[in-house]
């Protein structure tokens, strides 16, 4: 059976990367996709949105502009890779932009699509969750439409992956950009499953991933995930800042196919407190999560370039 997704994301290249393999993905259909301008910049992220769906998708997907702005902004450095995916000659060949751009707010349009789509859609976020609060408080009823939220966010472990003046280092940046939406959206009846750094950390973007997909460039698909990950820094002698990890495309890589991975459920919080704004912490008396901490790499990685490999 084909499962209903929505995807929200926040124009990072792992956001991207995660996009075209939702595309490739044959059990999957994507009802709409929300763009938020967190970890990458607006136009350009919709706009390399729309080319991906354009090259690589077989069915037509429209694509939203969020106009949600977070507290705690991301490094501009980070966020510039949108510009380079969006430039890439591969999503530029045919000079044209054909997949449509809704009039609508992303998380209107999220509402729009979840009321209109028959059955339950699973929500895949892969960025802050500042649309997904706003959506709960304009339209409650949502939630009834709403089969999971999967996200990309968090960690229970003491140090995150924020490095910032003014915070003590526990938090995940999805949840740092806007504490309080997550605190909302976990105040929510909706089932969470949540991707976290305890998974994310074992699966970095390594010289050896990158020559695989290098010799493997003849596949379009594969190039397309080679020139993507060519515009950030791998793990190479010890993580630094701007390391990258194939955090969003685990995410979405878990829907796919869940059984790459294991799960537990925890009792958590979301704290919204200086230093430790957008701390996910273990909490007898906070709500159930569902939480990705192990992942075999081998077959991620297999299963991924398997996807793009698919590309005709
Ligand atoms: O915290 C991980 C999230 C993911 O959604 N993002 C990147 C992924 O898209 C923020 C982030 C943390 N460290 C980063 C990030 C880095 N070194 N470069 C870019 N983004
Ligand atoms: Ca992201």
């Amino acid at each position: 059976m084909t499962k209903k997704v929505y995807f929200n994301h926040d124009a990072g290249v792992d956001d991207l990367v995660s996009l075209f393999l939702l595309t490739q993905m044959e059990d999957v259909e994507l009802t709409g996709v929300g763009v938020i301008p967190a970890d990458g910049y607006l136009e350009p992220g919709a706009d390399a949105s729309r080319k991906i769906i354009d090259r690589f998708a077989s069915y037509q997907v429209e694509v939203a502009k969020s106009n949600s702005r977070g507290e705690n902004p991301f490094p501009s450095a980070w966020r510039m890779h949108t510009f380079t995916v969006d430039a890439l000659p591969i999503l530029n060949e045919s000079g044209e932009m054909n997949t449509l751009l809704s009039p609508l707010y992303a998380h209107r349009h999220m509402i729009e699509k979840l009321l209109e789509t028959e059955g339950k859609t699973t929500l895949l976020f892969t960025g802050p969750l500042t649309d997904l609060a706003r959506a709960l408080d304009e339209a409650p009823e949502i939630e009834d439409k709403i089969e999971k939220l999967v996200w990309m966010g968090g960690t229970f472990e003491d140090v995150g992956n924020v490095q910032e003046p003014e915070h003590d280092g526990t938090a995940e940046w999805n949840v740092f950009w806007d504490p309080s939406a997550a605190q909302r959206v976990w105040a929510s009846d909706i089932t969470i499953e949540m991707v976290a750094l305890e998974s994310t950390q074992q699966v970095p973007l390594t010289l050896d991933v990158r020559q695989k997909w290098a010799s493997l460039r003849k596949d379009e698909g594969i190039d397309f995930l080679g020139q993507c990950y060519a515009a950030v820094p791998p793990l190479v002698h010890v993580e630094t800042n701007s390391t990258y990890y194939l955090w969003d495309v685990l995410t979405t890589a878990y829907i796919g196919k869940p059984d790459l991975v294991k799960t537990k459920t925890v009792k958590g919080k979301v704290l919204t407190e200086v230093p430790s704004q957008g701390r996910t912490i273990e909490s007898e008396t906070g709500r159930e999560v569902s939480v990705v901490y192990d992942v075999t790499a081998d077959a991620f990685f297999d299963y991924i370039t398997d996807l793009a490999r698919q590309v005709k």
